[in-house]
């Protein structure tokens, strides 16, 4: 395979106020491009070469760094799109990942909390992180392009916390916008589709 970057699924102006416009040109069509460009590059001669993009990650962990780090960060990222929409987050979550999450960690306010604190607490670069694991959900958090399917588990919900992400929006109060994403932001429909895949 070879990677390819797919359009936004919403206009770059969509998702105003809490992801501006220019964010989105950025992060998009810069950041998340040289991510396809440079993993294309890197995936050539790599034995990795018609491997899906999942076994690419899990293949190149360890072994092929400059890979990994390219190859993880377009995996996030195709998702992290799909993970937002307009007029998303909030108390709007579908059923059973709704109780999957009360199971698995208490209860939506405690998965929010948990899930800010993540974000916050991810020195430096990284993801902050939804995911099942052995059939429970917890809240986890990454560093760099690093991601759980690496880590035997697999995302349905990740925030971005890279200062590309924010910094345009909110400086350096990565709390606000982690907090943001998940009251405005969050395509809770994506994140049911994702956590119904894992059954
Ligand atoms: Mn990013």
């Amino acid at each position: 395979m070879s990677f390819t970057l797919p359009p936004l699924p919403y206009a770059y102006d969509a998702l105003q106020p809490y992801m501006s416009k220019e964010t989105l040109e950025y992060h998009h069509d810069k950041h998340h491009n040289a991510y396809v460009t440079a993993g294309n590059s890197l995936l050539k001669d790599s034995g990795l070469e018609g491997k899906s993009l999942e076994e690419i990650v899990r293949g190149s962990f360890g072994k092929n760094a400059p890979l990994f780090n390219n190859a993880g960060q377009h995996y996030n990222h195709l998702h992290f799109w799909k993970w937002m929409k307009p007029n998303g987050g909030g108390a709007k979550i579908p059923g059973a990942v709704e109780k999957a999450i009360i199971d698995g960690i208490g209860s939506i306010d405690k998965m929010k909390e948990d899930f800010i604190a993540a974000g916050v607490g991810q020195f430096g670069s990284g993801w902050a992180w939804l995911v099942v694991k052995d059939g429970k959900v917890s809240v986890m958090k990454t560093p760099n392009g690093e991601n759980p399917l690496v880590h035997g588990a697999t995302p349905i919900l990740g925030c971005d916390v890279w200062e590309h992400s924010y910094y345009i929006d909110y400086r350096n109060r990565r709390a606000d916008y982690v907090k943001a994403f998940l009251d405005h932001l969050v395509n809770w429909d994506y994140v049911e589709e994702m956590f119904q895949a894992t059954r």
